[in-house]
């Protein structure tokens, strides 16, 4: 089970860091690689992680999540062409490598995941609940809370992360 929303403080630490994570510059063009993506993906994991303690829980991933579809669209429903032109994450290494249409087509399946009622608008409801099924889905060990590794390894933000550009691990 995911725990439920934890207190406030929590939940506004976990939106500056998500905040913080979206302003995190790409790396520069030199070291747009695969290892510069793996990097992001770590650098990721460690920023919904607000609070330091090597978990990320539901408020985190709440929190994160809202940050990155208002990135999409500031409303914070975006349709799903404002996820399939999504200029955030790695956008910029994926369009460095050729791999523009991945990156697309990655943030595609994330929306279609979280779309439940195919109206092609993600609704906050929507948003609320694919969250706790992708945290679940996640959760390895079945303790509430997501290791920094169960998120890198097994969460759908970054399995599509990877799917845009492939770690060279
Ligand atoms: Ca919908
Ligand atoms: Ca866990």
């Amino acid at each position: 089970m995911i725990r439920p929303l934890p207190l406030a403080a929590t939940a506004l630490l976990g939106l500056a860091a998500a905040a913080a994570a979206f302003e995190t510059p790409a790396p520069s063009a030199s070291v747009y690689d695969h290892d510069a993506a793996r990097a992001y993906e770590a650098e990721m994991a460690m920023q919904i992680d607000a609070d330091g303690s090597g978990t990320i829980d539901a408020g985190e991933l709440g929190a994160f999540g809202a940050a990155l579809f208002r990135s999409m669209n500031e409303s914070g429903t975006p349709s799903r062409a404002d996820a399939t032109g999504w200029t955030g994450g790695l956008h910029d290494i994926a369009v460095f490598q050729g791999r523009e249409s991945a990156h697309s087509a990655a943030a595609g399946f994330v929306f279609d995941l979280f779309d439940t009622d195919g109206d092609g608008t993600l609704s906050l409801g929507e948003q609320a609940a694919g969250t706790v099924a992708a945290a679940r889905a996640a959760d390895r060990d079945g303790d509430g809370v997501l290791s920094r590794a169960e998120f890198r390894e097994r969460h759908v933000f970054s399995i599509a992360a990877r799917a845009a550009v492939p770690s060279s691990r």
